[in-house]
């Protein structure tokens, strides 16, 4: 669709959506009240920045049915997100939006390359968490077999894949290396599995990562983007050429800001992602704050789709490490230890203030036993090379411990990748 006739099916959307939320949920009403905005502002697209940005406080705030705009006897399904502290954030679908929404996760597996013909096993946990459900009926629908096999048992996992010869992966990418390495344990080259394309999401991951699990797995890692207070997976997915994700606009109207002053950012630069849901009924939102750092490109894809790209979410505005004043992300740490052939694709990155007051940054990474068979001498060497690699990058300094090979914690899910020890006393 030319983008032109995406913005004429767009306008009417956002304008019932608005309005729609005004009539039937009081906090929003409230809010529009506050800045002196009401629905009938809207004329043009552009019109929404003038409308007020909803953050998770707000949406926390409204614990649990707060901010659904239909009575619950039209809810049919409940998610809620992972919060790490305090109550999580409850989501409610009716049954169009459980329709709109396989119809969407249909859409992202196409893309990826998944067939009538694939068998796609489901490690997401099945539960509150919007990956297994959501996953499930859009591959469902495109006719693939599913295995629903959630999370956990991973030997049983790696005996399904290769029992059922499973084509499609769907999971954390974390959690797809993981899959690897328990299966070179378990004496099965993870290679010679039947899989054909990764459906990978939930987490940031690198370009590095992506070349890992292609090589370790023997397929074709694709990432999909998505949360739950938007929908879940289902937001945004790769195509064929695996530039950018397609984001699915006729629902999710996208904007980027400046995280610091809420000012409108052009395509190319970048900044925070903004979604107006503009289809959905249970759980509408406006102008949500994602916190998730992206850059849009409205270019025309090779592949011949029309919608907005954003580049892979490669870090939030709240995982952003302040290291002595310095803005430090994980995956900038993560692409550097990837080219690093001595160690394996496992690590924590430590914080912590020496002496009560400095900042302290320690990357634990673990051995790759097959790449390094040197001494306790060669050891240093590789910590040193890679302290070096990450001073360049950082500009901060790192100190760098290669750890015994499988001595950090897997995760099954989302993976845990920092420790900020710097408030704890
Ligand atoms: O993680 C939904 C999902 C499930 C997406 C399965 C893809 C596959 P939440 O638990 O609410 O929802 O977490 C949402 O995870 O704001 C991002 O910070 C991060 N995230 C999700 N997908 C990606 C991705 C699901 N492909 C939060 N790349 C989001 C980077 C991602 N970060």
């Amino acid at each position: 669709m030319p983008g032109e006739k995406l913005r004429e099916l767009q306008l009417p959307l956002l304008k019932k959506v608005v309005d729609r939320v005004y009539h039937t949920v009081p906090y929003y009403r409230k809010l529009f009240a506050l800045h002196g905005i009401h629905p009938g502002d809207l004329r043009e697209l552009s019109d929404l920045s003038g409308f007020p940005l909803t953050t998770k406080e707000a949406l926390r705030d409204n614990y649990p049915f707060g901010l659904f705009a239909v009575p619950m006897k039209d809810i049919v399904r409940l998610h809620a997100s992972s919060g790490t502290t305090g109550k999580p954030i409850v989501v409610g679908y009716t049954k169009n939006d459980l329709e709109t929404w396989s119809g969407l996760i249909a859409r992202i597996a196409v893309q990826a390359g998944v067939t009538e013909n694939d068998i796609a096993q489901i490690c997401f946990s099945y539960g509150l968490f919007t990956g297994g459900f959501g996953l499930h009926y859009g591959l469902e629908k495109i006719g693939a077999t599913v295995v629903p096999s959630s999370v956990g048992g991973t030997e049983k996992q790696i005996m399904l894949m290769q029992d059922f010869g499973v084509t499609v992966l769907v999971c954390t990418p974390s959690y797809a290396l993981y899959l690897a390495e328990v299966a070179r344990e378990n004496g099965v080259d993870p290679r010679t599995m039947p899989l054909k394309i990764g459906m990978f999401g939930a987490e940031p991951w690198t370009e590095n990562m992506r070349l890992q699990i292609e090589e370790q797995l023997g397929l074709r890692a694709t990432d999909n983007y998505g949360l739950t207070e938007i929908i879940g997976p289902g937001v945004a997915g790769e195509c064929e050429a695996r530039d950018g994700l397609h984001i699915n606009e006729d629902h999710f109207l996208v904007e980027v800001i400046d995280p610091a002053t809420g000012a409108i950012l052009g395509d190319g630069e970048e900044g925070e992602l903004v979604f107006t849901t503009l289809t959905k009924e249970g759980f509408p939102v406006i102008r949500y704050r994602t916190k998730d750092i992206s850059v849009l490109n409205r270019e025309r894809c090779a592949c011949g789709r029309t919608t907005a790209r954003m580049r892979k979410v490669t870090g939030r505005t709240d995982d952003m490490l302040i290291i002595r004043g310095v803005n430090v992300f994980p995956s900038q740490i993560e692409s550097v230890l990837m080219e690093v052939e001595e160690v394996a694709p496992h690590y924590l990155i430590v914080v912590d203030k020496k002496k009560g007051y400095l900042d302290d940054l320690e990357v634990q990474v673990e051995l790759n036993r097959e790449k390094f068979t040197g001494s306790f001498r060669d050891l240093e060497a590789v910590e040193r090379k890679i302290s070096r690699k990450l001073n360049n990058v950082l500009t901060v300094s790192a100190r760098v411990r290669l750890v015994e090979p499988k001595s950090l914690e897997r995760t099954l899910g989302k993976a845990k990748r920092v420790l900020d020890k710097r408030n704890d006393s």
